[in-house]
């Protein structure tokens, strides 16, 4: 079965990061998730995205916040697609992240979620993987009309008791 690798900077990203493993979950999804960083344990990551696809690690889901080098640098590493989440944190409220992590030179893309953006991130990768696997096509093609009656259901509320006691 393919698996998804999430990798963050640091536990401090955890928070924000566990959306990606929960949605992950609910599509059924095997994954791994690691606290890795690229500045401060370079050799560990540079190691671990030399094996990744090895080991069946289809796609990999790389978080991190101020001047983020971990997304980049899995893309430079690891020949299978990368989504990074900028997230935020620090003075420039993940800004900064979020340029570092979008503007990657031609030929290392990185498949950038907006900032904290961690759910969107494991449903973008799970579309990677369902373009080769029917069942997921079929579990996303449920979690959209799923969304759609959600929406409904709240204008259908709005409609009967009004903006104030919404
Ligand atoms: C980044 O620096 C991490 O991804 C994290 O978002 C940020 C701060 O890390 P800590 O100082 O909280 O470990 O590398």
């Amino acid at each position: 079965m393919p698996k998804v690798g999430i990798i963050m900077g640091s536990d401090s990203d955890l928070k924000v990061m566990g959306k990606a493993a929960e949605t992950l979950e609910a599509f059924g999804v095997d994954y791994e998730m690691h606290i890795i960083s690229a500045h401060r344990e370079a050799d560990v990551l540079v190691e671990y995205c030399q094996k990744a696809a090895d080991r069946g690690i289809r796609v990999l889901i790389t978080g991190a916040g101020l001047a983020a080098a971990l997304p980049g640098m899995c893309a430079a590493l690891f020949p299978l697609p990368v989504i990074g989440v900028p997230l935020k944190g620090g003075a420039l409220n993940g800004q900064d992240a979020l340029y570092s992590i979008v503007q990657m030179p031609p030929g290392v893309p990185v498949a950038t979620v907006g900032i904290d953006g961690a759910k969107n991130a494991a449903l973008l990768a799970v579309r990677m993987l369902a373009v080769s696997d029917g069942t997921l096509l079929e579990k996303l093609k449920a979690f959209a009309a799923e969304q759609k009656e959600q929406v409904i259901a709240k204008d259908a509320r709005l409609a009967e008791v009004g903006y104030q006691n919404y």
